[in-house]
């Protein structure tokens, strides 16, 4: 059996990331492909459940744990992902570990390399679709502001940051 893809789309926050997932699956379906969509970070796990409280600005974690906290995050999905893959699924993946840096490295301290540790070794994408927007346009979206990193100062940095972890599997 041919193993399934593994397609990651990323980007700043409100860029439309989630409309393009579900436009994949949709369209994968119409073609009679399996897909599956996976959003990072999850929320319903027990690290996803902190992840939600510290972006809803309910909890406060140093900028190292939380980071850390989003990596086990991806890495509690590691072997659901592998055997969805092995089984010829396809994966959409809204944000993975591309978030991760992107973000955390964004902050005051917190240095690319530091952040991309803990997440080697997770399953490599095939392909990862950059959405890029202006961050002013971003911002003027409904429900922009409403949790931590919805800055645009940030948020520019984010983009910036994005743009250095740029690999040859990437579309832009
Ligand atoms: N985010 C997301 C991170 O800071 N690190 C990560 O590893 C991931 C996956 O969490 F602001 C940030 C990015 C965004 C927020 O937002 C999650 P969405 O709206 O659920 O994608």
């Amino acid at each position: 059996m041919m193993r399934g893809a593994l397609i990651v789309l990323e980007g700043c926050d409100r860029v439309g990331k989630t409309t393009q997932c579900v436009k994949l699956i949709e369209k994968i379906a119409a073609e009679n492909g399996k897909s599956s969509l996976l959003k990072f970070p999850e929320r319903s796990s027990l690290t996803g459940q902190l992840i939600n409280d510290y972006l809803s600005n309910k909890l406060e974690l140093s900028d190292r744990v939380v980071h850390l906290l989003f990596s086990a995050n991806r890495w509690e999905t590691e072997a659901q992902m592998k055997l969805l893959l092995k089984s010829g699924t396809n994966l959409i993946v809204d944000r993975y570990a591309f978030s991760g840096v992107a973000y955390s490295a964004a902050k005051e301290g917190m240095d690319i390399e530091w952040c991309r540790g803990p997440d080697i070794g997770l399953p490599r994408p095939d392909l990862v679709v950059f959405l890029d927007l202006d961050p002013r346009t971003a911002a003027s979206r409904v429900g922009y502001g409403e949790e931590r990193y919805e800055h645009r100062r940030f948020q520019e940095v984010v983009r910036e940051n994005f743009l250095k972890l740029k690999e040859d599997n990437w579309k832009v």
